[in-house]
């Protein structure tokens, strides 16, 4: 094939990138500019798209990892229309969509939002998975090809390691990924860093290597066609690429591979912008230009993708003839709709831990709900996700008939599974470990956060009293964290997720109902190992209907005084209003006047989005009130006001039996009375 088209193609992407970080006076352009030959081919030869409609369900997904390569992603959008000129000359600035590292816009062909390096490609893993959970339900209709471009950053972070056992276990050859092994990071060559033989290492995941010179289009071509043409591997294709590719000094020397090319405006890092813009063929003066032949050429691409779109909508079509009901399916699937669910019928012991009532509700959707995906990091048995398994099977190479995940002892990495099979579209993911390790998961669940996606994660264990399991178990600052995350609002104005920690066994089914249908943020379930006394129901329905209130945020659980102002307020969440319960009825036995509220907030977050005025109702100014939580006394400090106060942990837990922390923290009914009888008055 001729490739003057193809390198002049991959030149303006070049000049593009680095003209971009030159006028915004930072970004990364060497990088950029040794990824564009790929860049070029796979969208105008391989990648499968509706040029006039980038959000068509059955496109191939391409997911970025290096997202300070983004100078590289908008210039090859520009070329098929999806970001001006104008837009591309804005990089960087104020409210300009070609933003620094590229922020999830389907609209606009960006698949992710991407920058913390390892997470772009971890998400392609999981979005392959949901093309095969697809593909397994409604037929190679639905088909088609997930790629991921990495680099050394992202070959190098550690969620790689996941990523690429899970890619190899589960023979997922609908994925294809590219590594740009320029041998240079931001601050060495990679070789100072590292002896590892990286083509070993996948071939050891069971993936399908090949290496290439990254630059060269023949090379390029031959290996997409290979891996396209793979049924049972993952195919990694190595690109040797060159940093900095076509840039020039002053005097018109190569200055290619210099590191200093990492991460700034290449002029600042020693090469001359002039002399490097003309040797590409471009206009040092004018550079913000799509060549009218380059430009032709796409017209050409866009017009063979509409053919295929037509060809694979017409086949589609036809299958949706013959398959109404699966049609039916496919686009509730897709569109995120959940069937008529009555939560209301999911029967609950009493007195049982939030997980177990958890893994009660999950039983309930792995009958009711087609689409839900749960995922543990091995430990389903303690988790309560096995409720949901045993109804279902995990997902194993070439069977994606099941609906469960064994993710292996890999929390980031299936987090960041779940959320490529959110963008993918047409799963509803679940993930679950102990909530201790949600500490390892935080980098990902900020970007669920960031770009909006309802991923709902599942930690249990919540508090010291997992007991002897000792300190390194025993999560104490975690809900702050998340409360604080409840605090950060999305862009879209939005607490940037929605933290629930249930009191008893109904709001642990209305958390559920909660989380599963919201689907504007990330949602997370807080869930103890221990029994928790439920609060004895006071004429309501069922601990269920008395639970629906949740949905405000905070509400009422018990009043000892129905319908009148109260004198005190206690409050917590999770397992602590029962503490606080058992607490207030030794207390009430020498105040039996006094009017107690007992608020449960099951969600900060949420409780500060509710009119004033019904803040005020349930706390009314001027009452006092006391708190209790196992976690940060910060989690309940907003509520209590000056006069009021938290009773919490300010220590890591110890290891000891959880009947006996209990006592030595002060979280029993005796303990808890005594905190009342302090703070009252
Ligand atoms: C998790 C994470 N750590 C650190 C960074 C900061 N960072 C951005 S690029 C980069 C070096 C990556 O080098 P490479 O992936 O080879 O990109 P190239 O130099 O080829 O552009 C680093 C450390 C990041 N974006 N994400």
């Amino acid at each position: 094939m001729n490739n003057t088209i193809a390198n002049k193609a991959a030149d303006n992407i070049r000049i593009l990138s680095v003209a971009m970080v030159e006028k915004a006076k930072s970004g990364h352009p060497g990088g950029a500019m040794g990824g564009a030959d790929f860049m070029n081919i796979l969208y105008s030869e391989f990648l499968n798209f509706n040029p006039d409609d980038p959000t068509w369900d059955l496109r191939d997904r391409f997911f970025l990892d290096p997202g300070h390569m983004s100078p590289m992603l908008y210039a090859q959008l520009s070329l098929l229309g999806l970001f001006s000129m104008e837009e591309i000359k804005e990089f960087r600035q104020w409210q300009s969509p070609t933003t620094g590292h590229p922020e999830l816009d389907i609209n606009r062909g960006i698949e992710n939002t991407s920058g913390p390096l390892g997470v772009g490609h971890t998400l392609a893993v999981g979005a392959a998975i949901a093309e095969r959970f697809m593909v397994a339900r409604f037929g190679e209709s639905v088909a088609h090809k997930t790629y991921a471009f990495v680099s050394d950053g992202g070959i190098q972070e550690e969620i790689s390691q996941g990523a690429g056992r899970i890619a190899g276990f589960l023979g997922l050859s609908n994925l294809i990924m590219f590594y740009d092994a320029n041998n240079i990071q931001l601050s060495t060559k990679v070789n100072d860093v590292t002896s590892e033989d990286t083509e070993a290492k996948y071939k050891a995941w069971g993936w399908n290597v090949i290496t290439i010179n990254g630059n060269d289009a023949d090379e390029i071509r031959k290996a997409l066609k290979l891996a396209n043409a793979e049924t049972e591997k993952p195919t990694l294709i190595i690109g040797k690429t060159t940093m900095g590719k076509g840039l020039l000094t002053k005097e018109g020397n190569s200055f290619e591979n210099e590191i200093s090319t990492h991460g700034q405006p290449v002029s600042n890092a020693g090469a001359n912008i002039e002399n490097t813009i003309k040797n590409l063929g471009g206009d040092p003066e004018n550079p913000f230009v799509i060549f009218s032949e380059v430009a032709e050429y796409y017209e050409t691409v866009k017009e063979q993708k509409r053919q295929y779109v037509k060809e694979r909508t017409a086949q589609r079509d036809e299958w949706g003839e013959k398959h109404p009901d699966l049609r039916y399916l496919y686009k509730k699937f897709m569109n995120g709709d959940l069937p008529h669910l009555d939560f209301s019928k999911i029967e609950q012991s009493e007195n049982t831990a939030t997980r177990g009532a958890s893994g009660k509700v999950l039983a309930y959707l792995a009958e009711n709900v087609e689409n839900v995906v749960v995922a543990s990091a091995d430990l389903s048995n303690s988790d309560k996700t096995e409720n949901f398994l045993h109804k279902t099977k995990a997902f194993e190479r070439g069977d994606f008939s099941g609906a469960f995940l064994h993710a292996g002892v890999s929390e980031l990495t299936m987090a960041a599974l779940m959320n490529g099979m959110a963008l993918h579209g047409g799963i509803i993911p679940v993930c679950a470990t102990f909530f201790v390790f949600s500490d390892y998961m935080k980098p990902v669940l900020r970007l669920s956060a960031l770009m909006e996606i309802p991923v709902i994660y599942l930690w249990t264990h919540d508090s010291f009293r997992v007991g002897e399991d000792g300190p390194t178990h025993q999560p104490v600052e975690h809900e702050a964290q998340l409360r604080l995350m409840e605090q950060l609002k999305n862009h879209k104005g939005n607490p940037s997720i929605l933290a629930l920690r249930p009191a008893g066994s109904g709001e642990t089914t209305v958390a559920w109902e909660m989380a599963l249908t919201n689907k504007k943020t990330p949602s997370c379930l807080i869930l103890t190992r221990q029994n928790v006394a439920e609060v004895e129901l006071h004429g309501e329905k069922s601990y269920y209907h008395r639970a629906l209130d949740a949905q405000k945020g905070a509400y009422t659980v018990y009043e000892s005084h129905k319908g009148e102002k109260p004198e005190l307020i206690l409050l917590a969440n999770g397992s602590e209003v029962s503490t606080l319960y058992e607490g207030a009825k030794l207390f009430a036995q020498e105040h039996k006047s006094l009017k107690i509220r007992l608020v449960s907030i099951i969600s900060s977050g949420l409780f500060m989005q509710q009119t004033d005025e019904y803040r005020k109702e349930l706390l009314p100014e001027g009452v006092k009130i006391l708190a209790m939580t196992a976690g940060l006394p910060s989690n309940l400090q907003p509520f209590v006001g000056l006069n009021g106060k938290v009773f919490g942990l300010d220590h890591f837990g110890y290891s000891a039996p959880a009947k006996v922390l209990d006592d030595k923290f002060g979280f029993t009914a005796e303990k808890a009375c005594s905190f009342i009888k302090e703070n009252f008055q």
